[in-house]
């Protein structure tokens, strides 16, 4: 999960090894929960892509987005909070962090967008989330 346009379809479509959902380049992309299993090394899991999550949307498209979420976080054993380290921590990042702190789900901090060694830095600040130890990819390049 994640806010829009992070990169969690992209995520999804890089573990599962083919484009099963839509990326595009501008936020509000996936509206309904993709699924998939994935198979990696020796085990398999299933994996849910989510829409971007607005907290704060009252009505209409992103709220309904975020029921959508909301129901995927619920039935999952592990969150992945997916945030952008091209535009570093937003507002929205942080509140979906705290969120996902009072619900005391399970959850790994990923930092996506990081090409290349240069950007490794952009990590560092998304501690602030208190999730721990950001994790950097790019599930763009893999
Ligand atoms: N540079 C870079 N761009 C990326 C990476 N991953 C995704 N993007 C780009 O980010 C944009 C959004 O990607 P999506 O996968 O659609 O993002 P999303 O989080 O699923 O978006 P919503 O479904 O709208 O919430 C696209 O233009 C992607 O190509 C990455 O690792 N590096
Ligand atoms: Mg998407």
């Amino acid at each position: 999960m994640g806010r829009p346009n992070v990169g969690k379809s992209t995520l999804f479509n890089r573990l599962l090894g083919r484009k099963a959902a839509v990326v595009h380049g501008e936020p509000g992309v996936t509206r309904d929960r993709n699924f998939a299993v994935v198979r990696w090394g020796r085990s398999s899991f299933f994996l849910a892509d989510t829409g971007g999550y607005v907290p704060d949307a009252e009505a209409g498209i992103e709220a309904l987005v975020r029921e959508q979420a909301s129901l995927a976080i619920e039935n999952s054993s592990v969150v992945v909070l997916l945030v952008d380290g091209e535009s570093g921590v937003t507002p929205l990042d942080v509140e979906i962090a705290r969120l996902l702190r009072e619900k005391n789900k399970r959850s790994i901090l990923v930092v996506n967008k990081i090409d290349n060694d240069e950007r490794e830095g952009l990590t560092y600040e998304f501690h602030k989330l208190g999730m721990g130890d950001p994790m950097a990819v790019s599930a763009l390049h893999g």
